[in-house]
């Protein structure tokens, strides 16, 4: 039996090997790294802010320095996602299979903008939290949006935009839900790097997230209210 002293610093190792991992565009080794941290009991919502999440934040920062460039996203992305999609979301499924629902999100990052990290997290962290998430994944045309609310009745529906290019899809979004009379029936959260909250006032969302802990309890609140 390990002292909680121990238990911490394994803990903070693991963490911090996956983190170097992601850092080292190693995606093997973020996938065994991942496993080891749910093996030793980490949490994987966890895993996945403070080991995958760290280290793309500093990824995107040496890009923007000019340190790094186009080929190192990419590569840290592919070894983050692995990490994500292969282990650390899996276990979040299989937790959250035993919980009951706290509400329906569809989720996916708007089209034209294949950036999907920043959204997998949410809805892994959301699925973490009890919600039913239906994740439409990259690059999501806005009528499939539209569909979706009207046959799946979410409670919310979550837009990932991370291009200044991107982001007035889903002002466009919004738009198309209210031509086909549906803006009333469900909740729309946006979130992504560039979006603010005054660009979700403008466009007229109901939330806007900052990171995937801010974006549940938007969720939370907004079910709550509705
Ligand atoms: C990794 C990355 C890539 C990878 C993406 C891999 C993948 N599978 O997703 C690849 C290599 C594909 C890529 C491509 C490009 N990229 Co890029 N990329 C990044 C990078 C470094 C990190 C993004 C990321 O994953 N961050 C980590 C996650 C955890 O953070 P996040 O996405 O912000 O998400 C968090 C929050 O925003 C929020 N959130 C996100 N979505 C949602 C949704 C909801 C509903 C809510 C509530 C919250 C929420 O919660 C998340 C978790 O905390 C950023 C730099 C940066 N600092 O953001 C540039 C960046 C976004 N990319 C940029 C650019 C320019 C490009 C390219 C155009 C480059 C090129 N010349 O080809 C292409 C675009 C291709 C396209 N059509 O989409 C620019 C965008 C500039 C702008 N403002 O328009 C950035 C900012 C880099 C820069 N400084 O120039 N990129």
């Amino acid at each position: 039996m390990k002292d909680t002293e121990t238990r911490c610093r394994d803990e903070q190792e693991i963490l911090e090997g996956l983190k170097q991992a992601v850092l080292n565009f190693e995606p093997d080794e973020a996938v065994e790294m991942a496993k080891k941290a749910i093996d030793d009991g980490i949490d994987p919502s966890e895993a996945i802010e403070k080991g995958v999440g760290r280290a793309l934040s500093i990824v995107g920062k040496k890009y923007e320095e000019g340190e790094l460039f186009i080929i190192h996203l990419a590569a840290a992305g592919e070894a983050g996602s692995r990490a994500i999609n292969e282990v650390l979301k899996p276990e979040i499924e299989k937790r959250g299979d035993k919980a009951p629902s706290r509400g329906k999100i569809v989720i996916g990052t708007v089209s034209g903008d294949i950036h999907e990290i920043g959204k997998t997290i949410v809805s892994a962290m959301l699925l973490a939290n009890g919600f039913e998430v239906i994740d439409l994944g990259k690059d999501v045309p806005v009528d499939t949006f539209v569909d979706k609310v009207r046959h799946e009745s979410p409670h919310i529906l979550g837009l990932s935009a991370l291009l200044s290019t991107t982001i007035p899809i889903q002002r466009d979004v919004i738009e198309a839900l209210k031509k086909e009379g549906l803006r009333d029936k469900v909740k729309v959260m946006v979130g992504g790097a560039p979006v603010t909250d005054e660009w979700a006032k403008e466009i007229g969302a109901d939330a806007y997230g900052t990171d995937a802990i801010d974006a549940v309890n938007k969720a939370k609140s907004l079910v709550e209210a509705s």
